[in-house]
C-alpha cells in the first residue's frame, strides 16, 4: 500500500466538502440544535497558531456532537472593524477597506485548510455595510429607549490612536491596546448606559461561566453597599459614600478629589497658593501614578467640615488617592480603619480614633502601629458601641442615622456607562445628524446604513476624519429638511462583536438584525474563546443581550449558554509568541510539512486545552508517526511477526472502553486526553493485526468503530479510510458510535499472589471468583506452586480484586 501522505488526500477532500455542502447547516434537518460558536479573528492578515489551537478543538467537539446526532451550527466571520486596519492603511497608503477585504480572502483560505466544518455559507465580515447597518439601527432604538445619550465630561485619551477609550479599555491607566498611558480630557461623547444593567449584570444564573470570568467581571461592576452621609461645611452639605458608615465616629478629617467642585470654593486665602499647585500637579499626573501605593500626598484646603454626630470641626483636605469619578469625589476619612486613610493621618500629623475593635483586644490607643480594617465590635461611639461592626450593623445604623437627616443607605458602581463614539475613520457612522435647529436627529431608519465614505484623508489628529470630507458631512435635518450636519464620530468597534451572534442565524435577512423566525437557534449552546475578552466583549454582549430581550427581540436573558477559554500556545521558550521575539510558529508552514490532521491532532495534544503551554517543534513527530501508524492498520497488509495472544474480548475491551473515554473527554473538553486514548487504542490495534482476531467480525467492528472515533480530530484521514473501506457517504454524517458497556469493562482482574507476604506470582482471575476459585488459580500457577512444595499452609486470605495471601511453615 502507499505510505501515509496527508498533501494527497486533504485538499481532496475539502475541495470534496465544499461542492457537496457538507457543512452546510439546515435548520430544518433533524437531530436537536446545538450552536457551537468561537470568537471571531480580527483580520490582520494571517491566522496565527493561536487561531488554530482555538478553533481546532472546538471544531472537533462540534464534529462529535454532529455524529451525535445533533444539528449543529458552526459559523464564522471577520471582526473587521478597528484601528489596525487603519494603522495599516496608513502605513501602506491603501484604503482600510481593501486591505481588510484581502486578509479576509486569505484567512477564509487558511481556515479551509485546517479542515473545519464552518458554515461558510454564513461568513460575514462587520464592516460590511449590511452588517453595521444594524449597528445604527440598534444605536437608534437604544437613542428612542433612553439608553443611548450625549454628555460632556472629562473621558479618557489615547495620545498615540488619537482617540478617546471606554474605561473597559483602560488597562492600569494604559491604552488597552498600544499601552500608551491615557490622559483626561473634557469632551462631549455619546455613551451607552450599560449601568441600567449592572444589577441584572451581576446575576449569572442564566450563563455557565468560568469562575474567573464571572469574578472578573463582578469586580469591573463594582458593586458596593453602603451609605451616603452628609457632613456640614462653610459652602453647603457635602455627601461622602461610604461602605463603613459603621465608623462613623471614628471619622476625623474629610478629603475631597482635587478635581472636586468645591475645592476653589473651600480654600482659604492662605492656603490657596499651595491647594492650586497641588491641583495643577495632580492633573499632570496619569491614573497609574495617583493609584501607586506608596508615599501619601495632600494639602489642607484650609477650611473645616462638621461631624454630624459630635459636632466636632473637621478639617478638609485635598489628596489625589480621592477619584473624582467613584462615589461623589469625597471621602469621610476614617485613619483607624481604613489603609489609605491611615496612610495619610500618619504622613500629615492627623488624629487617629479607634471605633472599631477586635474580640479580645486591648485598645490601639492614640498612635497605633497599622489600622484594623476588619469588623469587630465597635467602640468609642456611645450609643453604638457593642454592636458588631461591618455588614451586621449597617442597616441598623444607617437607620438611625437616617432618621436625623444625616445619612442614607446607598449602593454605589464602579462599573460607568459605555463611552461609545470614537474620533477615528475605520468603524460604523454614528447615525445622527446635527441640525442648527433641531439638534442631534437620528437618521431616519430607512436611509440605513449611512455608509462610510470611501476616500478620507484618515490620518489620525485627533478630530475625526468624518470631519474632514465635507460633501459626506452635509444632509439634511429629518425634522426640518434645512441644512445639517452628519455626526462625524464612529462606534466603538465593540459594538460589532456585541451582537454578531445573532446575525449568524440569517446573515442574508434584510428586515431586521435577524429573522425572528430562526431565534429557536438561540442561545449560543457552547461559546469558545480567549481569557482576555472576560471583561469587554463579553460584558457588552451580554448587556447587548439583556436590551435585545428588553426590545422584544429575543426572549433569552444571556447570549451564551456556557463559555469555555481555551489558554495560549506560547513560544518554545514559554515567552508569548511575538515577532520581536522571532519565536513565531506558523501554522501555514506546519501544515505544508505535516499535514492539516497533524496539526490538528498535535494541537489538541500539546496541552489541556484550557491551560496552554508552550510550543514544542519536536512533539509535532509524535502526532506525525502516529497518523501513519493509523494509515498501516488500515492500509497494509499484515504484517508477519510473533503470533499476539489476544481473544476477541480483550480486543473488544480495547475499543469500547477507549470509545467510552473518548466520549467522556469530549464531553467535558479534555481534548489532550482524547488525542492519548486515540494513540493507545491504535497500539493495542497494531497488536490485534497480529492475533487470531484479525479478519473476524470482531476486527471489523474494530476497524469500523476506530475509523469513526478518528473523524472529529482528524477529518481528512478518517474520511479517506471511510473511503477506502468502500463506505457510503462521508464519515462526518455517520453516527458516533455506541459503547457496548458489558465489553467496555473487563470481567477479570490480575491479582498478586503472596507466598507468607511476599509477592511470588500473579494471577488473572474472574472478579467474580469465589475463595475456592481464586486459591485454585494461585495454586496452579508454577512460579507460586515453587514456593509452597514442601510446606504446610497454615492460613489463606483472598481480598477479592486485591490480593491472596497463602502463609506456609
Ligand atoms: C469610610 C471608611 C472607613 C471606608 C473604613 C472604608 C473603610 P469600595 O469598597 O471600593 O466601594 N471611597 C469612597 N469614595 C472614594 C473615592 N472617590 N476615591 C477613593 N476612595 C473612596 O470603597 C468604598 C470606600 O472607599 C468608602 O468607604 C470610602 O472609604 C472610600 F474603615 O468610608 B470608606
Amino acid at each position: 500500500a502507499e505510505r501515509y501522505n496527508p498533501h494527497a488526500i486533504e485538499q481532496k477532500w475539502q475541495t470534496q466538502w465544499q461542492e457537496s455542502g457538507l457543512y452546510k447547516f439546515d435548520e430544518n434537518a433533524p437531530g436537536e440544535k446545538f450552536y457551537a460558536l468561537t470568537m471571531f479573528p480580527y483580520p490582520s492578515g494571517n491566522l496565527h497558531i493561536g487561531h488554530w489551537y482555538a478553533n481546532v478543538a472546538p471544531d472537533a467537539r462540534a464534529r462529535w456532537l454532529r455524529m451525535r446526532g445533533y444539528n449543529v451550527l458552526f459559523p464564522m466571520g471577520f471582526d473587521s472593524f478597528g484601528l489596525p486596519a487603519e494603522n495599516a492603511a496608513i502605513k501602506h497608503g491603501i484604503n482600510p477597506a481593501d486591505w481588510t477585504y484581502k486578509n479576509i480572502e486569505h484567512m477564509t483560505g487558511q481556515f479551509q485548510r485546517m479542515g473545519t466544518m464552518i458554515d461558510w455559507s454564513r461568513q460575514f465580515a462587520t464592516s460590511d455595510p449590511e452588517y453595521y447597518r444594524w449597528n445604527q439601527w440598534f444605536f437608534i432604538q437604544m437613542y428612542k429607549r433612553g439608553l443611548a445619550y450625549k454628555k460632556g465630561g472629562l473621558v479618557n485619551w489615547c495620545p498615540k490612536d488619537q482617540t478617546v477609550l471606554a474605561n473597559e479599555q483602560v488597562v492600569n491607566g494604559h491604552c488597552e491596546r498600544c499601552g500608551s498611558p491615557v490622559e483626561r480630557r473634557n469632551l462631549s461623547q455619546w455613551y451607552l448606559k450599560i449601568t441600567d444593567y449592572a444589577d441584572e449584570l451581576l446575576d449569572f444564573s442564566h450563563t455557565d461561566m468560568p469562575e474567573k470570568v464571572r469574578a472578573m467581571q463582578t469586580n469591573w461592576i463594582g458593586k458596593s453597599v453602603g451609605a451616603e452621609v452628609t457632613f456640614d461645611t462653610p459652602v453647603g452639605g457635602e455627601t461622602v459614600f461610604t461602605t463603613r458608615p459603621d465608623t462613623l465616629m471614628g471619622a476625623t478629617f474629610m478629603v475631597l478629589a482635587p478635581e472636586h467642585a468645591k475645592v476653589a470654593a473651600l480654600t482659604t486665602d492662605e492656603q490657596r497658593g499651595a491647594v492650586e499647585a497641588y491641583v495643577e500637579a495632580a492633573g499632570r499626573k496619569t491614573d497609574v501614578e495617583r493609584q501607586q501605593e506608596g508615599e501619601k500626598t495632600g494639602v489642607w484646603t484650609g477650611s473645616y467640615a462638621t461631624h454630624p454626630v459630635t459636632g466636632e470641626p473637621l478639617p478638609i483636605w485635598i489628596a489625589d488617592y480621592v477619584l473624582v469619578t467613584y462615589g461623589t469625589g469625597s471621602i469621610m476619612a476614617v485613619p483607624a480603619h481604613d489603609e489609605r486613610d491611615f496612610a495619610f493621618a500618619k504622613a500629615f500629623g492627623l488624629p487617629i480614633k479607634e471605633v472599631i475593635r477586635p474580640e479580645g483586644a486591648e485598645g490601639m490607643g492614640e498612635n497605633p502601629e497599622a489600622p484594623y480594617s476588619g469588623e469587630g465590635h465597635i467602640v468609642n461611639s456611645s450609643e453604638f458601641d457593642g454592636m458588631p461592626g461591618g455588614k451586621a450593623s449597617i442597616t441598623a445604623i444607617v437607620a438611625k442615622l437616617e432618621g436625623r437627616g444625616i445619612a442614607r443607605a446607598k449602593t454605589t458602581y464602579r462599573l460607568r456607562d459605555w463611552l461609545f463614539a470614537r474620533q477615528r475613520y475605520w468603524g460604523t457612522p454614528i447615525p445622527f445628524v446635527h441640525c442648527p435647529e433641531h439638534g442631534a436627529q437620528p437618521v431616519p431608519e430607512d436611509q440605513l446604513p449611512v455608509k462610510l465614505p470611501k476616500d478620507v484623508e484618515f490620518t489620525p489628529t485627533g478630530q475625526s476624519p468624518l470631519k474632514l470630507d465635507a460633501e459626506w458631512k452635509a444632509t439634511t435635518c429629518p425634522v426640518c429638511g434645512g441644512p445639517a450636519e452628519r455626526d462625524t464620530d464612529t462606534m466603538d468597534t465593540f459594538v460589532d462583536s456585541s451582537w454578531y451572534m445573532y446575525r449568524y442565524l440569517s446573515p442574508d435577512y434584510h428586515e431586521g438584525p435577524f429573522d425572528p423566525s430562526k431565534a429557536g437557534l438561540l442561545p449560543v449552546d457552547l461559546y469558545t474563546g480567549g481569557i482576555e475578552h472576560a471583561i469587554l466583549h463579553l460584558l457588552y454582549s451580554r448587556f447587548w443581550t439583556k436590551v435585545m430581550r428588553d426590545m422584544g427581540l429575543t426572549t433569552q436573558h444571556e447570549p451564551f449558554a456556557q463559555l469555555r477559554n481555551q489558554g495560549m500556545i506560547l513560544g518554545e521558550d514559554g515567552e508569548k509568541m511575538s515577532k520581536s521575539r522571532g519565536n513565531v510558529v506558523d501554522p501555514d508552514d506546519l501544515v505544508s510539512e505535516y499535514g492539516a490532521d497533524t496539526v490538528r491532532a498535535f494541537l489538541m495534544f500539546i496541552a489541556p486545552w484550557e491551560i496552554g503551554g508552550p510550543w514544542d517543534s519536536q512533539g509535532i513527530n509524535g502526532p506525525s508517526k502516529w497518523l501513519a501508524r493509523v494509515w498501516n492498520l488500515f492500509f497494509e497488509e499484515k504484517v508477519s511477526g510473533p503470533e499476539e495472544k489476544m481473544t476477541d474480548a480483550d480486543v473488544r475491551f480495547a475499543v469500547h472502553s477507549a470509545l467510552k473515554k473518548v466520549g467522556d473527554d469530549f464531553e467535558r473538553m479534555s481534548f489532550n486526553t482524547i488525542i492519548s486514548t486515540l494513540m493507545e487504542l491504535t497500539n493495542a490495534l497494531v497488536k490485534a493485526k497480529r492475533s487470531p482476531v484479525y479478519g473476524t467480525p470482531v476486527w471489523d467492528e474494530a476497524l469500523d468503530i476506530f475509523n469513526r472515533m478518528l473523524a472529529p480530530v482528524v477529518p481528512h484521514i478518517a474520511e479517506e479510510i471511510w473511503s477506502e473501506r468502500g463506505k457510503e457517504g462521508s464519515v462526518h454524517t455517520a453516527q458516533w458510535p455506541a459503547v457496548d458497556e458489558a465489553a467496555a469493562v473487563r470481567d477479570t482482574v490480575t491479582i498478586g499472589v503472596q507466598v507468607s507476604g511476599k509477592v511470588r506470582g500473579e494471577v488473572s482471575i474472574s472478579k467474580t471468583a469465589t475463595q475456592e476459585e481464586a486459591l485454585g488459580a494461585a495454586r496452579d500457577n508454577a512460579e507460586v506452586a515453587k514456593y509452597l512444595e514442601g510446606k504446610t499452609v497454615v492460613k489463606e486470605i483472598y481480598v477479592p480484586g486485591r490480593i491472596i495471601n497463602i502463609v506456609v511453615k
